[in-house]
């Protein structure tokens, strides 16, 4: 499980596999039995944190756009894409705890009401090179998130066909891509039925185009206000159960503590507790770090969102002016899930340096701190975002 099906694949690919195999296995690269996919190249324009498997992420400047386009949307894998682009052969299957083991193509895929959710997709280690003490792991900074319109079907309407059980409580997303190594364990992960059966949809197509492969493609799972690990992409099979996935990737890998902890200090599973919705935070998309401006009126932008239910309401940016907060314009109504812009005009009296700081607050009352609290994986970071300008 976990790996896509070496009957799947077209003689074409399965001879390019087969010689890529032995090619590289001599090298102690690769397994047999592991389907290698090509990595995706990057748009020159990304700020690539790993190149195999490709890790990418988007320059926030790309961030005064409502909607991140595809090209430029980060990127982030465990083991690369797997080796898929057969559309009209993908399967999706509905087993474990339903009344009717349910197999659907692409083509019943969509036969199902297409629904379109904008929403924020976000690494949980989105900023992870802002903690101190430095923590291990993809060192990313501003731009391992996004927002984009993602189509398809709800998972609701899936496990009604496919008809639940009583005392299911989990649902487990096996995906076709695979570890290198055999020990290594396969990124499985689940959620719980309640949030299947909430917003949570099967996107085949992002912001109009079909799914592109390095975003899961032909088909992802979209778990609106919940972060990006939970947004399974190459999704093959949903086993319906009544406990959580088993494994390292839902036993014990994004776990945050309960109470904020010193570094250094070794947590008790009891005092951890699971990664789901994200946290209220707020990016400057301009001016850049270390940009020149001009003395006299300028202009603030950027994007805030938050998770789980919740929507942006206010966004404060302090820009000169005697250090002062203020509040800045935000675009469009209150909605949860999306991102919201938000423009400050402000005026840069003095010559010299400018430090610009941007925080949010969210329908719940979060603030965004000036800091966020340390923890071991450097997940959910949410601090003040900040760019230092000199006016001149
Ligand atoms: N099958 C599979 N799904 C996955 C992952 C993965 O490695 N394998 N990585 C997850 C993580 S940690 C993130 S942040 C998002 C990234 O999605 P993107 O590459 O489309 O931005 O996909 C998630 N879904
Ligand atoms: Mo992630």
């Amino acid at each position: 499980m976990g790996v896509q099906p070496f009957d799947m694949v077209p003689r074409s690919t399965r001879r390019r596999f087969v010689q890529r195999t032995i090619a590289l296995s001599a090298t102690g690269l690769v397994v047999p039995g592991m389907v290698i996919g090509r990595e995706p190249v990057p748009d020159p324009l990304m700020i690539v944190r790993s190149r195999r498997p490709l890790d990418a992420e988007t320059p926030v400047e790309v961030f005064e756009s409502q909607v991140t386009p595809n090209r430029l949307f980060f990127i982030r894998s465990h083991f690369g894409v797997p080796a898929v682009g057969l559309t009209e052969r993908w399967t999706l299957k509905i087993d474990g705890g339903v009344k009717r083991e349910t197999t659907f193509s692409l083509d019943d895929l969509s036969q199902f009401k297409q629904v379109t959710i904008p929403a924020v997709l976000q690494c949980t280690g989105n900023g992870r090179a802002l903690y101190s003490p430095t923590i291990p792991g993809v060192g990313w900074l501003k731009g391992a998130v996004g927002n984009a319109e993602w189509t398809g079907v709800r998972l609701a309407e899936l496990l009604d066909r496919a008809g639940v059980e009583p005392g299911m409580a989990h649902v487990h997303l096996h995906a076709a891509d695979g570890p290198p190594m055999p020990k290594t364990p396969a990124y499985l992960r689940s959620i719980p039925l309640d949030r299947a059966t909430a917003e949570s949809t099967f996107a085949l197509r992002m912001n109009g185009e079909p799914l592109p492969a390095e975003h899961g493609g032909p088909i992802r799972l979209v778990v609106p206000g919940w972060s990006g690990n939970h947004w399974i992409k190459w999704l093959r099979t949903l086993v319906v159960a009544h406990d959580e996935a088993p494994g390292f990737f839902m036993q014990a890998g994004y776990k945050m503590p309960i109470k904020p902890t010193a570094p250094g200090v070794d947590l008790k599973p009891s005092e951890l507790k699971p990664v789901t919705v994200m946290n209220v935070k707020s990016l400057i998309a301009r001016p850049l770090d270390g940009a020149r401006l001009k003395a006299g009126s300028n202009e603030a932008r950027g994007v805030a969102w938050t998770g789980g239910e919740a929507s942006v309401t206010r966004v404060e940016v302090q820009a000169g002016q005697g250090g002062v907060w203020r509040d800045a314009v935000l675009e469009g109504p209150a909605r949860p899930f999306t991102w919201r812009r938000w423009r400050l005009a402000f005026d840069a009296n003095g010559l010299g340096p400018l430090v610009i700081r941007a925080r949010a607050t969210d329908s719940d009352g979060a603030v965004q701190p000036e800091i966020s609290p340390w923890n071991k994986s450097g997940y959910l970071w949410n601090g003040y975002d900040h760019v230092a300008c000199e006016v001149e």
